[in-house]
Protein backbone atom coordinates (compact mmCIF):
# COMPACT_ATOMS: atom_id res chain seq x y z
CA UNK A 1 0.00 0.00 0.00
CA UNK A 2 1.26 3.55 -0.73
CA UNK A 3 0.43 6.52 1.28
CA UNK A 4 -0.80 9.45 0.18
CA UNK A 5 1.38 12.04 -0.47
CA UNK A 6 4.34 10.30 -1.22
CA UNK A 7 6.27 10.34 -4.32
CA UNK A 8 9.45 9.30 -5.60
CA UNK A 9 10.72 11.52 -8.35
CA UNK A 10 14.08 9.49 -9.90
CA UNK A 11 17.14 11.52 -11.13
CA UNK A 12 16.16 14.88 -9.79
CA UNK A 13 19.59 15.67 -9.96
CA UNK A 14 22.46 14.44 -12.44
CA UNK A 15 25.30 12.76 -11.35
CA UNK A 16 27.68 15.86 -11.67
CA UNK A 17 25.74 17.68 -8.90
CA UNK A 18 25.58 14.72 -6.76
CA UNK A 19 29.24 14.97 -6.90
CA UNK A 20 29.23 18.70 -6.46
CA UNK A 21 27.27 18.08 -3.39
CA UNK A 22 29.03 15.33 -1.70
CA UNK A 23 32.17 17.45 -2.51
CA UNK A 24 30.42 20.56 -0.72
CA UNK A 25 28.93 18.80 2.48
CA UNK A 26 31.90 17.03 3.12
CA UNK A 27 34.12 20.03 3.07
CA UNK A 28 31.74 21.36 6.14
CA UNK A 29 32.29 20.02 9.45
CA UNK A 30 30.02 16.76 10.72
CA UNK A 31 28.57 16.28 14.41
CA UNK A 32 28.82 13.32 16.06
CA UNK A 33 26.11 14.25 18.76
CA UNK A 34 23.49 11.39 16.97
CA UNK A 35 24.53 7.01 15.80
CA UNK A 36 24.97 8.53 12.83
CA UNK A 37 26.71 11.97 11.40
CA UNK A 38 24.86 14.97 10.67
CA UNK A 39 24.86 18.23 9.59
CA UNK A 40 21.83 21.08 10.49
CA UNK A 41 20.93 24.06 9.11
CA UNK A 42 18.95 27.36 8.66
CA UNK A 43 17.83 25.80 12.42
CA UNK A 44 18.98 23.39 14.62
CA UNK A 45 16.04 20.38 15.92
CA UNK A 46 15.79 19.54 19.13
CA UNK A 47 15.38 15.51 19.21
CA UNK A 48 14.98 15.09 22.75
CA UNK A 49 12.45 17.48 23.18
CA UNK A 50 10.90 17.49 19.54
CA UNK A 51 10.96 21.04 19.44
CA UNK A 52 12.11 23.97 17.11
CA UNK A 53 12.09 27.21 18.63
CA UNK A 54 13.13 30.88 17.08
CA UNK A 55 16.78 30.79 19.18
CA UNK A 56 17.75 27.51 17.95
CA UNK A 57 18.27 29.56 14.41
CA UNK A 58 21.50 28.73 12.76
CA UNK A 59 21.78 31.38 10.02
CA UNK A 60 20.29 31.20 6.30
CA UNK A 61 21.05 27.54 4.00
CA UNK A 62 24.36 27.16 2.86
CA UNK A 63 25.25 28.52 -0.35
CA UNK A 64 26.31 25.31 -1.99
CA UNK A 65 22.34 24.12 -1.77
CA UNK A 66 21.32 27.66 -3.51
CA UNK A 67 20.62 25.82 -6.85
CA UNK A 68 18.91 22.69 -5.47
CA UNK A 69 16.74 25.00 -3.16
CA UNK A 70 16.13 26.96 -6.62
CA UNK A 71 15.03 23.66 -8.18
CA UNK A 72 12.70 22.50 -5.28
CA UNK A 73 11.11 25.46 -5.33
CA UNK A 74 10.34 25.37 -9.51
CA UNK A 75 8.42 22.19 -8.86
CA UNK A 76 5.92 23.92 -7.14
CA UNK A 77 5.82 21.66 -4.22
CA UNK A 78 5.31 24.83 -2.11
CA UNK A 79 2.69 26.56 -3.86
CA UNK A 80 -0.56 25.84 -2.25
CA UNK A 81 -3.67 27.09 -3.04
CA UNK A 82 -2.30 29.37 -5.84
CA UNK A 83 -0.10 31.23 -3.65
CA UNK A 84 3.71 30.53 -3.09
CA UNK A 85 4.03 29.74 0.63
CA UNK A 86 7.56 29.65 2.13
CA UNK A 87 9.93 27.41 1.25
CA UNK A 88 12.17 25.24 2.86
CA UNK A 89 14.47 26.89 5.37
CA UNK A 90 16.06 23.84 7.68
CA UNK A 91 18.05 21.13 6.10
CA UNK A 92 19.64 18.30 7.79
CA UNK A 93 21.91 16.43 6.10
CA UNK A 94 22.37 12.99 7.80
CA UNK A 95 25.26 9.89 6.75
CA UNK A 96 24.65 6.60 6.87
CA UNK A 97 27.61 4.62 6.46
CA UNK A 98 26.51 0.44 6.04
CA UNK A 99 24.66 -0.71 9.26
CA UNK A 100 23.33 2.49 10.32
CA UNK A 101 19.67 3.85 9.96
CA UNK A 102 16.93 5.95 11.07
CA UNK A 103 14.38 4.78 13.91
CA UNK A 104 10.64 4.46 12.66
CA UNK A 105 9.35 8.06 13.27
CA UNK A 106 7.39 10.80 11.88
CA UNK A 107 8.95 14.45 11.28
CA UNK A 108 7.64 16.45 13.74
CA UNK A 109 3.98 17.60 12.36
CA UNK A 110 4.00 21.24 14.63
CA UNK A 111 7.57 21.86 14.20
CA UNK A 112 7.69 21.65 10.34
CA UNK A 113 5.55 22.78 7.41
CA UNK A 114 3.48 20.79 5.29
CA UNK A 115 5.97 19.21 2.84
CA UNK A 116 9.36 17.12 3.94
CA UNK A 117 11.86 16.47 0.51
CA UNK A 118 14.63 14.48 0.79
CA UNK A 119 17.39 13.85 -1.54
CA UNK A 120 19.52 10.57 -1.79
CA UNK A 121 22.96 10.72 -2.66
CA UNK A 122 25.68 8.08 -2.66
CA UNK A 123 23.98 4.06 -1.92
CA UNK A 124 20.51 3.07 -2.59
CA UNK A 125 19.05 2.00 0.36
CA UNK A 126 15.50 0.83 1.47
CA UNK A 127 12.94 2.81 3.64
CA UNK A 128 10.12 1.70 5.28
CA UNK A 129 7.00 2.90 5.50
CA UNK A 130 4.34 2.03 8.82
CA UNK A 131 1.60 2.73 10.37
CA UNK A 132 2.26 1.78 13.39
CA UNK A 133 4.94 1.44 15.99
CA UNK A 134 6.88 -1.45 16.56
CA UNK A 135 6.43 -4.62 16.66
CA UNK A 136 4.43 -4.08 13.81
CA UNK A 137 6.15 -5.04 10.10
CA UNK A 138 6.01 -2.07 7.71
CA UNK A 139 3.47 -1.46 5.35
CA UNK A 140 5.84 -0.43 2.52
CA UNK A 141 9.66 -1.31 1.60
CA UNK A 142 10.48 1.63 -0.95
CA UNK A 143 14.16 1.39 -2.92
CA UNK A 144 15.21 5.00 -2.84
CA UNK A 145 18.04 5.28 -5.76
CA UNK A 146 20.86 7.86 -5.94
CA UNK A 147 19.85 11.51 -6.95
CA UNK A 148 15.77 10.65 -6.02
CA UNK A 149 13.89 12.78 -4.30
CA UNK A 150 11.42 11.86 -2.07
CA UNK A 151 8.33 13.80 -0.99
CA UNK A 152 6.05 13.49 1.35
CA UNK A 153 2.89 15.45 1.72
CA UNK A 154 -0.64 14.20 3.29
CA UNK A 155 -0.59 11.47 5.39
CA UNK A 156 2.54 10.41 4.03
CA UNK A 157 4.25 13.00 5.73
CA UNK A 158 1.61 13.55 8.97
CA UNK A 159 0.35 10.04 9.57
CA UNK A 160 2.82 7.73 8.47
CA UNK A 161 5.68 6.82 9.89
CA UNK A 162 8.99 6.28 8.26
CA UNK A 163 12.91 4.64 8.62
CA UNK A 164 15.68 3.21 7.62
CA UNK A 165 16.69 -0.41 9.01
CA UNK A 166 19.96 -0.28 10.47
CA UNK A 167 21.53 -2.97 8.29
CA UNK A 168 24.29 -3.43 5.66
CA UNK A 169 22.23 -4.69 2.85
CA UNK A 170 18.66 -4.28 1.40
CA UNK A 171 17.40 -7.73 -0.24
CA UNK A 172 20.94 -8.92 -1.02
CA UNK A 173 22.42 -5.69 -2.69
CA UNK A 174 25.33 -4.30 -0.24
CA UNK A 175 25.06 -0.62 0.86
CA UNK A 176 27.74 1.92 0.26
CA UNK A 177 27.91 5.30 2.07
CA UNK A 178 24.67 6.96 1.53
CA UNK A 179 24.31 10.84 2.24
CA UNK A 180 20.38 12.84 2.43
CA UNK A 181 19.67 15.78 2.14
CA UNK A 182 15.82 16.56 4.09
CA UNK A 183 14.54 20.20 3.44
CA UNK A 184 11.54 21.47 5.72
CA UNK A 185 9.74 24.54 6.55
CA UNK A 186 10.04 25.51 9.95
CA UNK A 187 7.33 26.91 11.70
CA UNK A 188 7.84 29.01 14.67
CA UNK A 189 5.11 29.07 17.58
O1 LIG B 1 17.65 9.91 5.21
C1 LIG B 1 16.54 10.18 4.83
O2 LIG B 1 16.20 10.11 3.64
C2 LIG B 1 15.45 10.58 5.81
C3 LIG B 1 15.95 11.37 6.98
C4 LIG B 1 14.91 11.55 8.05
O3 LIG B 1 13.92 10.85 8.09
C5 LIG B 1 15.09 12.56 9.08
O4 LIG B 1 16.15 13.25 9.11
O5 LIG B 1 14.18 12.72 9.91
Amino acid sequence: MIPNGLELVPDFITPGQELELLAAIDHSPWSNALKRRTQHYGYRYDYTQKTVLRDMYLGPLPDWSSELVAQLEATGLYDGAGVTIQGPDQLIVNEYLPGQGISRHTDCVPCFGPTVASLSLGSPCVMEFSRRYYPAAPDLALRLPPRSLLILSGEARSRWMHEIPARVQDDGVARTRRVSLTFRTVILS
